[in-house]
């Protein structure tokens, strides 16, 4: 048998392309030298810089699934879920601010829009120039966005929307917003819109006093009688089906990247128990320390392997989004078990913002909530077992 290597128990890496190794690889030098030194003034201070979105652009971490002909590297989804797991090492708010750009943006124009839409915004929105939101929640439907009371009312010469949406990842600095609304001229079914900052009628108000995923701004989308051209309607998608689609990419992306927050706290863990001694001895030289350090690097093994292999799946077109549904899930809830373990063996320092493990917890909190909560997924994989629908 061959020797073990405790960082990388499964040879993780081994698995890996070339190319997806080198995304991996600039993404994580990306992540660690421009990324962490801001993270701490960020948190505290609730602050989103949106040069972020550029210098997230210029490394080609946006859109990385998107064909280069509209500004994307053609990347596959194993490489964007090592680009998440890098940029989720450093926060969760990092990651959210790239995942909605990617999968909830650019996934919804490129796959569900006209070629005048795909070429208007994909370029800019790879670049960073532009940045982009995503509103499907509303203040009444979290969990069951069926319920969302957004209309899209004809007009002459395209639509009038009316409607709020609530907790908006990038919305108060968003150049572009994909939002969904119910359209009478298309029998109250929900369809995509495609609005721009400006427009009469259009606000987007920032929700503050957060604990949780500070350093990504979050706002409501207000939609008071919004006039828009035939042109801002996504031509090619039609129902649930739509937004869903651009969350089965979103949900996979952040599998991955809870991952990497939850190395980021076990890697400081160890460390802090190796450096820590109590008792006359360090702390990571006591049976419970060992053991919650084992808990970790085996859920995180786990939880990767189960993402590269989704992920591969996406790659080959035999994913489901059940699939998705199982990693989302059960890597959130391991991730944030994890970090709070994390946060407890740290003691009084576990509270501070320099070890970073409550920051990391308090994140998860919000990543185990969006885009479909644990409990949510648990009924959706419920559903697929049985047969039997448990919403309501
Ligand atoms: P249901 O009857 O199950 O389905 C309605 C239609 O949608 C289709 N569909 C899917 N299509 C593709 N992928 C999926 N994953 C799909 N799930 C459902 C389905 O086939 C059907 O199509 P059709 O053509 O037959 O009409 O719908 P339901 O109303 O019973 O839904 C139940 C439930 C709970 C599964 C669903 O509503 C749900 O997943 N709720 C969670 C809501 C959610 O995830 N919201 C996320 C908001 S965005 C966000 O959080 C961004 S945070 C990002 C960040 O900052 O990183
Ligand atoms: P609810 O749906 O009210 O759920 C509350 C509780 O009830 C949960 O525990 C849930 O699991 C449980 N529950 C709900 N239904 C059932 C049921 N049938 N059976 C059993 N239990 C149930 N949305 C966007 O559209 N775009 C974004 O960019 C975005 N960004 C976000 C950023 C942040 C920081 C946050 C916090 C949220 C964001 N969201 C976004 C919204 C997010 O997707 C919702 O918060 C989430 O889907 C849950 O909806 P809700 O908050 O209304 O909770």
């Amino acid at each position: 048998l061959a020797g073990f290597s405790w960082e990388d128990p499964f040879l993780f890496d081994a698995q890996l392309e070339e190319d997806e190794r080198m995304i991996g690889e600039s993404a994580r030098a990306f992540a660690q030298d421009k990324l962490l030194p801001r993270v701490e003034h960020a948190y505290m201070e609730e602050h989103t810089d949106p040069e972020i979105f550029a210098e997230m652009g210029a490394q080609g971490l946006l859109g990385v699934t998107v064909p280069e002909q509209y500004g994307g590297i053609g990347a596959g989804y194993v490489s964007y879920g090592l680009v998440a797991r890098e940029v989720e090492r450093v926060d969760s708010g990092y990651r959210s601010m790239m995942s909605v750009q990617s999968s909830l943006v650019m996934y919804p124009i490129y796959a569900y829009g006209s070629e005048a839409q795909r070429q208007k915004y994909l370029p800019k929105l790879a670049s960073g120039e532009w940045i982009g939101c995503f509103g499907l929640t509303e203040p009444d439907a979290g969990s069951d966005p069926a319920g969302m009371k957004t209309r899209a009312i004809k007009t002459e010469g395209g639509y009038r929307l009316k409607g709020a949406k609530m907790w908006i990842s990038n919305a108060p600095i968003a150049d572009v917003f994909v939002v969904w609304a119910k359209s009478e001229a298309h029998g109250g079914k929900i369809r995509g819109f495609v609005l721009e900052k400006g427009m009469k009628g259009l606000s987007a108000p920032k929700i503050g006093g957060k604990l949780s995923l500070r350093a990504s701004i979050t706002g409501e989308i207000v939609m008071d009688d919004v006039e828009v051209g035939e042109d801002a309607l996504l031509p090619n998608v039609e129902g649930l089906k739509g937004p869903f689609g651009c969350l089965n990419r979103a949900r996979y992306g952040i599998a991955w990247g809870v991952m990497g927050a939850a190395e980021a706290c076990w890697m400081q863990a160890r460390q802090y128990g190796l450096d820590r001694k109590q008792f006359d001895k360090p702390l990571a030289g006591t049976q419970l320390f060992q053991k919650k350090l084992a808990d970790m690097q085996t859920e995180i093994a786990l939880g990767l392997q189960a993402a590269l292999r989704v992920g591969r799946l996406m790659d080959s077109a035999q994913a489901a989004p059940e699939m998705i549904s199982l990693i989302k899930r059960n890597n959130c809830g391991k991730a944030l078990d994890i970090a709070r373990m994390a946060r407890d063996m740290h003691g009084g320092n576990g509270i501070q913002i320099e070890y970073g493990v409550m920051r990391h917890a308090a994140n998860l909190e919000t990543v185990n909530t969006y885009e479909g909560t644990h409990d949510v997924h648990a009924l959706i994989l419920g559903r697929a077992q049985t047969g039997i629908q448990a919403f309501f």
